[in-house]
């Protein structure tokens, strides 16, 4: 467990001696697309249909607009709270090359998002740079997602399912998804017509139905590989964006998404440059088994505040 415990107030948790949790480590590693910094340093992020604020206070951390009932419900699973990451830590900088991407990244915690928002998320990250999809999925929760107020603002939870299965290809390029479109409009249809099935049939014999293998629940109760090429059946869906979406979402640590910044850091660290990104990913899964996913966090966000770029090094 990562706190000592929490103070409860009538708009605020403080959640007493957090460790291994900077905000910029947490929101900037790449993992999220939700959350966005202040002009005075906390953050303000949207997720489970709640705006929060999160603010460091020397060793605290405080949670705005939180519940005691949501900080437990919710929270302490979302930010990871009841897991010790110095054990993390130390077992992945046994690796003298990764600790200087865990020193760097020391505050990194991998959150536990929602796997149909999460899913979503990641389709539309395929080819694309980071503020270009929070700005999407921005987009996206204006025009479906509800409102909600917080210190004169408007915030926008993402929408839900039944709520987006209504809306067309058209509209969702609109918000600027691009080549994304039929495949999250393909996503959302596979998924709302599994749950139906489901919801209709729980007491029915279900093997057989070939709709059934579209259900979140159970991809992410299934095994890591299982869990991998499961998610590969939805369009716009390849092994690396299957990848982020469980480890981001169905905590699966065995993950291990190489995108250009991964790659990087891996041929920067510990192999030729001409590799592909399989082979990455075998190589960074063997060396880190089931920790594999915090390692890639720890070495993305390095590698993308460092702008490392391998070619200019080797040549
Ligand atoms: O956390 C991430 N890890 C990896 N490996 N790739 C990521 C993360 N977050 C994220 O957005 N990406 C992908 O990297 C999406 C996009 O293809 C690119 C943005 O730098």
């Amino acid at each position: 467990m990562d706190f000592k415990n929490i103070e409860v107030f009538e708009d605020r948790v403080v959640i007493k001696e957090a460790k291994n949790f900077e905000l910029p480590h947490v929101f900037d590693c790449g993992q999220c697309f939700r959350w966005d910094r202040q002009p005075n340093g906390s953050y303000i992020g949207v997720a489970f249909n709640r705006v929060i604020e999160v603010e460091k206070s020397g060793e605290d951390v405080i949670l705005h607009n939180c519940s005691e009932k949501d900080f437990y419900d919710i929270w302490i699973e979302y930010f990871d709270l009841n897991r010790n990451y110095n054990d993390i830590k130390v077992e992945l900088s046994k690796d003298e090359l990764l600790g200087k991407s865990v020193d760097f990244g020391y505050g990194i915690r991998i959150l536990k998002q929602d796997p149909f928002e999460i899913t979503l998320s990641f389709i539309i990250s395929a080819n694309n740079r980071i503020p270009m999809i929070k700005r999407v999925i921005k987009n996206i929760s204006m025009k479906w997602g509800k409102p909600m107020e917080y210190k004169g603002q408007v915030y926008y939870s993402f929408p839900k399912i039944e709520v987006l299965k209504e809306v067309s290809q058209e509209d969702l390029e609109a918000c600027g998804v691009g080549f994304r479109g039929k495949y999250i409009k393909d996503t959302v249809d596979k998924i709302y017509q599994c749950n139906k099935y489901i919801e209709e049939n729980a007491h029915a014999v279900q093997e057989e139905k070939e709709i059934i293998k579209y259900d979140l629940k159970s991809i992410k109760a299934s095994s890591d590989d299982e869990c991998h090429c499961r998610l590969q059946d939805f369009s716009g869906i390849g092994p690396k964006v299957a990848d982020c979406i469980m480890l981001f979402s169905m905590q699966k640590y065995s993950a291990f998404p190489v995108d250009v910044w991964v790659k990087r850091a891996m041929q920067h660290f510990y192999l030729a440059p001409d590799v592909s990104l399989k082979k990455i990913r075998d190589f960074g899964r063997n060396k880190f088994g089931e920790l594999s996913g915090f390692a890639q966090q720890y070495l993305f966000y390095y590698a993308r505040e460092n702008n490392i770029n391998v070619e200019s090094e080797t040549k």
